[in-house]
């Protein structure tokens, strides 16, 4: 109980005199055991956001908005980034009515994914509207402007594209997330993945859905030389991120760097399923020259 009551002395006594039921609606709350989990994060500075140096959990109480250079009247919430020692941007983009987006940067390939609203797409002289679960892949150096008429998100992944001697450079691709094909991963069909890029040399990046029925896990303490951003789409679950076991559920973000040691178990009683990137397909040596 001493945890909820706010401005009284330890014998129960207001600072401010005899409290009555009414006068501090937070605290009748409080008193009746009705805190909301937000109420009581913001009271107690508690959350479950943690950031290391090799893994990171964001949690949508912690998000903070910003402005991002080719995106314009739009909200853009950096998740993961050079700055805490990613190869790659994750955020999060709010838009309105008028809001648009293009590329500011040489060199950066894009991977944009519609969670809700819709946005109109520009690209190579042909217009494309994108609904929720319809994504993008925008190789670097490709023009293109989102358009919102109405309110939207999108996650995006940005990477410098790392091209191959021999490889031609990947095409622009669209795709709609529920019609992909999905597959059972190492021959657990409780574990479904799809693959929303093409699977071959020429992309240095993989963006996968992952669906866990209630009660499935990753088979293995993975440790790997990718590194993933990843943001919980459904359900819940435990997530091992190197020595930490963490509670996560919808709407929240991972940050795994390379070797990270990661597994995840799902709770509760309906699917649980993420989004997730890594960078694949390069030689790791390629980045020392
Ligand atoms: O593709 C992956 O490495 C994936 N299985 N990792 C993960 O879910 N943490
Ligand atoms: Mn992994």
């Amino acid at each position: 109980m001493g945890l909820f009551t706010r401005g009284r002395s330890p014998s129960g006594q207001s600072p401010d005199g005899p409290v009555h039921p009414g006068d501090d609606p937070l605290r009748d709350r409080a008193l009746a055991g009705l805190f909301t989990y937000e109420e009581f994060m913001s009271l107690t500075g508690f959350t479950r956001t943690r950031v290391t140096p090799d893994h990171a959990l964001l949690t949508p109480d912690t998000f903070v908005r910003s402005s991002l250079p080719g995106w314009s009247q739009a909200a853009c919430i950096v998740h993961i980034s050079p700055e805490m020692g990613a190869r790659f941007m994750m955020y999060t983009v709010e838009m309105q009515s008028g809001s648009t987006g293009q590329m500011s940067l040489l060199d950066i390939q894009r991977f944009a994914y519609v969670l809700e609203g819709e946005v109109a797409l520009e690209v190579g002289g042909s217009r494309h509207t994108l609904w929720a679960n319809n994504y993008v892949y925008l190789p670097a150096n490709t023009p293109h402007h989102f358009a919102a008429a109405s309110g939207c998100r999108l996650v995006v992944f940005d990477k410098p594209y790392q091209a191959l001697a021999g490889m031609d450079v990947p095409q622009v691709v669209l795709g709609h997330e529920p019609d992909t094909p999905s597959s059972p991963l190492m021959g657990d069909e409780a574990l479904q993945v799809r693959l929303l890029l093409p699977d071959n040399f020429s992309f240095d990046m993989a963006v996968n859905t992952m669906t866990f029925a209630p009660g499935a896990h990753l088979s293995l303490v993975e440790t790997h030389v990718m590194e993933h951003g990843l943001l919980f789409l459904q359900g819940g679950g435990v997530y091992r991120l190197g020595d930490h076991w963490y509670t996560v559920q919808a709407g929240d973000v991972i940050w795994m760097a390379a070797y990270c040691p990661q597994w995840f178990g799902a709770l509760g009683k309906s699917p649980s399923k993420y989004l997730i990137y890594k960078d694949v397909n390069r030689h790791s040596l390629e980045m020392l020259s």
